[in-house]
């Protein structure tokens, strides 16, 4: 992409409704734009990272055995009556209208509607078990919208639900959850300790939420300090295997969100607790038949005899995890993305924009980076390089190739990797090389 046809409205001052990093970055970077309080809308550089980590959350998911369907945004009051949530979700559930003045929702998660479909079509034990998913916005009128979309009102969430036959199948479907949870969150270079959590409006009895430690996180959570340096996928099973040590391993290392430490049953030594703050990411639920009851997910049993499907849900904050990403990732001049969801790979900064050799030469590098399907953002503007300095700092793209007038009188052009700021002066051909064969690591 050239920087010329592309849409990047960076902003030079730190607007000051941002209390946060990840929101003052995303503003600055052209990433987001509020249109409403809580509502966003995601432009092409924010859109671009966000379908990264969509994708990647989808691959975990389809690893981990679950299966994509797509259910709608607008749900039925109707469903939300039959299980007794319409009420207890007060304002937070965005209600509407139709013309026939039926009673709609915009789903703010979606345990009722998933529960019908599958009690519609699934009859018997031999189809279970199953796990279905969606990516899909969520809306939550929330009271305090605040952080830009850390919290939002309308959000992207990967939301997974469980359909088991009995207790010992849904805890193994909680498993290759949790499992799957650490994959994907390492995936995105991101520290996500699960959390023994309460499990609010959702319900149930067994739940964790995901949580990563920073300073402007939401909530306060308590941890033994090995999770610290935990290498969390150390040893870690595959899907087809026991779950249950791996787990057991895991959940056996004290980690606790606020409302579930017990600081009198806690048996860590003081300088081995960390009390810190946390952004949750991610949060499991086990809760049984509370949904299966009351909308009647039945199946005929081995025996004959019908069963009431034992379920789970899973949620991801996919558009929240743009931020907890660059809340740990940034330095004083911008983002730093992990290559895995970074826009694009690579910044090819044309120094002297209308020099014959360097246009000539950034033409060649832009030309063979496509080729080779590296992506590559070329900023091609008439600006000065410090400007192009500052705006490819800013978006945090892993690697800038600069290429000016000085460096080409030597046959050089210069690699820097954002993250650590290296340098290093090399041939064409070399830095072709490295961004395309090699597997560069940010
Ligand atoms: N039905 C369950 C699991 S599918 C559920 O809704 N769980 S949840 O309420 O914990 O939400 C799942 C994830 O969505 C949270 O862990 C969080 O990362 C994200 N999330 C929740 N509320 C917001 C919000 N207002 N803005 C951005 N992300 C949010």
């Amino acid at each position: 992409m050239r920087l010329t046809a592309f849409f990047l409205p960076t902003l030079k001052e730190t607007p000051n409704e941002a209390q946060v990093v990840s929101h003052r970055l995303m503003l600055r970077a052209g990433m987001i734009r509020q249109t409403s309080s809580g509502i966003y809308a995601w432009l092409p550089l924010g859109y671009r990272v966000l379908r990264k980590i969509e994708q990647i959350v989808r691959e975990e998911q389809d690893a981990a055995g679950a299966l994509e369907l797509l259910m709608p945004t607008i749900q039925p009051a109707e469903l939300w009556k039959t299980s007794g949530r319409y009420d207890d979700y007060g304002k937070e559930m965005l209600r509407i209208k139709d013309r026939h003045d039926r009673e709609m929702l915009f789903g703010p998660t979606a345990e009722e509607v998933i529960t019908d479909i599958f009690k519609s079509y699934v009859k018997s034990y031999r189809d279970l078990p199953k796990n279905l998913y969606n990516i899909q916005w969520k809306f939550r009128d929330e009271i305090r919208p605040r952080f830009g979309i850390m919290r939002g009102r309308e959000f992207l969430m990967k939301d997974a639900y469980s359909f088991d036959l009995d207790y010992a199948g849904a805890r193994r479907a909680y498993q290759k959850m949790f499992l799957a949870y650490l994959r994907t969150f390492a995936r995105l270079n991101l520290r996500a300790i699960p959390m023994k959590a309460d499990s609010g409006p959702i319900g149930g009895d067994m739940s964790h939420e995901f949580i990563i430690l920073a300073e402007t996180g939401e909530s306060v959570v308590f941890c033994d300090k090995r999770w610290v340096e935990l290498d969390v996928l150390a040893d870690a099973p595959s899907f087809a295997d026991d779950l249950e040590p791996f787990y057991l391993r895991h959940t056996s290392i004290y980690a606790a969100t606020e409302e579930k430490h017990d600081p009198a049953h806690c048996q860590l030594a003081p300088e081995q607790l960390v009390t810190a703050r946390g952004i949750e990411v991610g949060h499991i639920f086990y809760f049984g038949t509370k949904y299966s009851k009351p909308l009647g997910a039945v199946v005929t049993g081995p025996d004959g005899e019908p069963v009431t499907v034992e379920m789970g849900s899973y949620g991801i904050g996919v558009s929240r995890l743009v931020a907890a990403i660059i809340e740990p990732s940034h330095d004083g001049a911008g983002i730093i993305w992990p290559e895995s969801v970074a826009p694009y790979k690579v910044g090819l900064i044309n120094l002297k924009q209308g020099d014959a050799a360097c246009d000539t030469v950034c033409e060649a590098l832009y030309d063979n980076l496509l080729t080779a399907r590296v992506e590559v953002l070329y900023d091609d503007r008439p600006d000065r390089p410090g400007a192009k300095f500052a705006d490819m700092d800013l978006i945090g793209l892993p690697w800038q190739l600069l290429v000016g007038p000085r460096g080409l009188k030597s046959g050089t052009v210069e690699l820097k990797n954002r993250k650590t700021g290296e340098r290093v002066e090399l041939s064409q051909d070399s830095a072709l090389a490295k961004l395309t064969s090699v597997k560069l690591t940010a």
